[in-house]
């Protein structure tokens, strides 16, 4: 049984236990509707406690349901019957109310919560409403105002807050489940009237300002604007009819291809940290990191083990330099202070957490070193024959290299089983990818402990064996000879740009480049070319011959105004560029979506072919946290599989 009936006098406490975050599945559905006929008809009963077992008080309906038809009871109906219920309902609520959680609460006469717990509605994260009443019953507890940003644009109540607005009644400070039977053993026996209090309209320039910052929060997302547009049906229309369409909604999207997607996203970020073959394998601790190199990768590595509560110190080859890195990673946290992320308190607490070194010698008691240097190998081999010297022998060392093979870094390091690759992304305290690089020789212990700091910071880690680039560099990479195969048959690059951000990138491919520099992707061709690498010659190489290496000289692919970096199309590199482009026929939008989404599935077929990725999820978390991808679409893996299907 995954509810147990506890009686404290004529109160029953009825505890969901289904682990890990008490899922509201068919079976504790079935067995709530059951309970609640059971005691409303029990004569000793006068009052009804409902809690959660564990650390939370429910996550929600079981996301892993939607895939099929809805099955009885449904939650609404559920819900129903307990608003309905002659005895009062208390929901006691401790850690999470989410989702179908709040709901249920919310389907409660009363709700009481422990210090700090968390109220929210976050279906909109998967690409529904809330189908249970939310859109509803919360507007009518606590108010439009109030309601909307938690309906609508992800925002969640502290038990503060909640007690505020009067979507708590009670904050037990002591224990919650005596407290909430003694709050209940004082209600009176009959239930008070169902939560449905009418809401009266706002007026159009309420309603128009709540589009306006929901589209703005939706991240193009279609769900946000519905569950406005399902509150606002209940406003014009009463609870009974908000809650059918918001119930049609919900039904609805959750067979869009959008919602499919980032609920294949919200279980592939929850199993990425915790990989399956590394479970029983106990992490190192690591309560002191070395970071190598103060520039930008280095710097942000830095901040991300601070943001994450870990000791770093910061290592430069010279005084002037690490100075700089040091100033780098200060301006980090302030900026973060003063965004508000947090406060100028904790901005000054992690700056406390740095220190600095000239040399590596100052390195030797951390439990991991980070290597952020230029990316030289033979730069890189000298740190790491410095490191295995200098380190204690079960310290990790890791490259944070993107493109040198790391068996080639750690040639000559005594006890490889310590080395790992750790390739960051950039700014890396902001970017959550993280690559997981295991050398042939990286023991499985350093592995998990690579897996553990990813977890506690936050990341999404993603195992990759060893190739050019790894996984993410390679299909951009394939992406790229893509791009230029269409403009040189005739497509104009302004109209790849465009097909690709309606698609829902933020930016297009050649803008991009602008904003990166052109002249890195030429440096690495003309290396290319220096190894006897056939690479053709393109627009890219013309333009950065003419000294058009993008935004930071004023121009690439397009021009841009000082210190502003919106993209003007050019008739200069039109002119430059001119030579190389076909005379074929353009490609329309959606043939240029399906070429280039189609090329980066096909690198990933292969990169999966050859064993350097795990699995396709893993190929689709590195596009979507590592290159921008649009989440509604899911990744390139998952896209065409479905289409495939289709
Ligand atoms: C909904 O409620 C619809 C209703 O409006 C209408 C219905 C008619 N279902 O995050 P964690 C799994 S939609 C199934 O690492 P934490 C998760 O996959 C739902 N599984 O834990 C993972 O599995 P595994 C609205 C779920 O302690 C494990 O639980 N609710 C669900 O860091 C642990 O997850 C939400 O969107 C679920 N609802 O955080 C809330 N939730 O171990 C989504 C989690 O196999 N959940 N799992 O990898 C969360 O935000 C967090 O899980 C929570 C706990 C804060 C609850």
């Amino acid at each position: 049984m995954t509810i147990t009936l506890d009686r404290h006098g004529s109160v029953a406490v009825l505890t969901i236990d289904n682990p890990p975050v008490n899922a509201l599945k068919t079976s504790v559905r079935a067995q709530l509707y059951q309970l609640v006929e059971v005691l409303d008809a029990d004569p000793e009963i006068s009052a009804v406690v409902l809690r959660g077992a564990g650390k939370l008080f429910v996550g929600g309906a079981d996301i892993g349901e939607f895939d099929r038809p809805p099955e009885t009871p449904t939650l609404p109906d559920l819900i129903l019957r307990v608003e309905a219920a002659v005895k009062p309902w208390v929901a006691a609520i401790h850690g999470h109310a989410l989702g179908g959680g709040l709901e249920m609460a919310l389907g409660c006469h009363y709700r009481v919560a422990a210090l700090g717990a968390v109220m929210g509605l976050p279906e909109v994260n998967l690409g529904i409403i809330p189908g249970a009443g939310g859109t509803q019953r919360l507007p009518r507890l606590i108010g439009l105002e109030a309601a909307i940003p938690v309906i609508a644009e992800r925002v969640m109540l502290d038990s503060d807050r909640a007690l505020q607005l009067g979507l708590v009644d009670r904050i037990i400070e002591g224990p919650l489940t005596e407290g909430a039977v003694a709050f209940a053993a004082r209600l009176s026996q009959t239930r008070p009237p169902a939560g449905t209090r009418p809401l009266s309209d706002p007026g159009p320039a309420f309603w128009e300002a709540a589009s306006a910052r929901v589209a703005k929060a939706a991240k193009g997302q279609s769900a946000p604007l519905a569950a406005l547009h399902a509150v606002r049906h209940g406003v014009d229309h009463g609870c009974e009819a908000g809650l059918r369409q918001e119930r049609e909604t919900f039904l609805a999207l959750k067979t869009t291809q959008e919602s499919a997607a980032l609920r294949y996203l919200f279980f592939a970020e929850r199993a990425a940290p915790r990989p399956a073959d590394l479970r029983d394998v106990t992490p190192r601790p690591i309560a002191l990191v070395g970071v190598v190199g103060g520039g930008t990768m280095g710097s942000g590595i830095a901040a991300a083990f601070r943001n994450a509560g870990v000791p770093v110190i910061l290592s430069e080859r010279e005084a002037p330099a690490l100075e700089r890195g040091l100033a780098t990673l200060r301006g980090l946290f302030y900026a973060a202070a003063r965004r508000g992320h947090i406060s100028e308190a904790e901005a000054a607490a992690r700056m406390a957490g740095v220190t600095g070194c000239v040399g590596l010698e100052g390195l030797s008691s951390c439990d991991l070193v980070v290597e952020a240097v230029f990316e030289d190998l033979n730069v890189k081999r000298k740190v790491f024959a410095d490191l295995g010297r200098l380190c204690r022998a079960d310290a990790v060392l890791a490259t944070n290299t993107s493109y040198i093979d790391p068996r080639q870094i750690a040639l000559n390091l005594p006890a490889p089983e310590r080395f790992i690759g750790l390739h960051f992304f950039s700014p890396a305290h902001v970017m959550k990818l993280l690559e997981v690089v295991p050398h042939p020789a990286t023991s499985s212990e350093v592995l998990a402990t690579a897996f553990q700091l990813a977890r506690q910071m936050g990341k999404v880690p993603v195992r990759s064996d060893i190739c050019e680039g790894f996984i993410g560099n390679r299909m951009l990479k394939r992406t790229r000879v893509e791009t230029e195969a269409l403009v040189r048959a005739g497509t104009p690059f302004a109209a790849i740009d465009a097909a690709l951000r309606r698609f829902g990138f933020a930016m297009g491919p050649f803008e991009m480049q602008d904003m990166a520099g052109l002249d890195i992707a030429y440096m690495n061709r003309e290396a290319a070319r220096a190894r006897g690498e056939s690479v053709p010659e393109g627009p890219l190489d013309l333009l950065v011959r003419a000294g058009r290496k993008g935004i930071k000289t004023g121009g690439g692919w397009y021009d841009y105004a000082q210190g502003d970096r919106t993209p003007h199309p050019s008739e200069a590199a039109a002119a430059i560029i001119a030579p190389l482009v076909g005379a074929g026929a353009p490609l329309a939008e959606d043939q240029i979506v399906d070429r280039l989404i189609g090329a980066l599935a096909d690198e990933g077929r292969a990169i999966l072919a050859e064993g350097i990725a795990s699995s396709a999820t893993d190929i689709d978390l590195v596009q979507i946290h590592g290159y921008g991808f649009p989440r509604t679409k899911g990744g390139p893996m998952f896209l065409t599989d479905r289409k495939a299907k289709a």
